[in-house]
């Protein structure tokens, strides 16, 4: 009975410190910040598989589109204006946009463990940013954070 209790005891603990690992990003969506304009604070956010990232419509006229994911994972949309949180399930890097304003370079990404889709982001963020016209260096800037 004693080891019974033990083990439930033990199991209850797992969940417990599974649940209470997993971190909240938040990336605020910027018309302004300094001397930088249309942006996500912080652009790249480094992450666990069962992390959340929960993107912040801190000032208006923003919304955020993947553009590309771990092969795995589902490509998701928010609507304008509209908090929006994202659950990490799969490990790789996640690319993404605010449509309105990817011109301005407004993009960011998130790694989740390994890079393991690297190729296959490297060359959708080239694409973004051949239709960029201010900002593309964040791009660059992005890249480099990669781990
Ligand atoms: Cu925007």
């Amino acid at each position: 009975m004693t080891l019974f209790i033990t083990r439930v005891f033990t199991a209850l603990t797992l969940v417990v410190s599974i649940g209470s690992h997993a971190t909240e990003h938040v990336v605020r969506m910027l018309n302004l910040d300094g001397d930088q304009t249309m942006l996500f604070q912080p652009a790249f956010v480094n992450a666990k598989v069962g992390d959340t990232v929960r993107f912040e419509p801190t000032q208006t006229g923003h919304y955020v589109r993947a553009l590309a994911v771990p092969d795995k994972a589902t490509a998701w949309q928010s609507e304008l204006d509209k908090p929006f949180t994202i659950k990490l399930e799969q490990e790789g890097l996640y690319f993404y946009m605010c449509p309105p304003h990817l011109m301005m370079g407004m993009v960011g990404l998130v790694q989740v463990g390994n890079a393991v889709n690297l190729d296959a982001v490297r060359k959708s963020m080239q694409s973004s940013k051949g239709r960029m016209y201010s900002n593309s260096a964040r791009i660059d800037a992005l890249l480099a954070q990669v781990k």
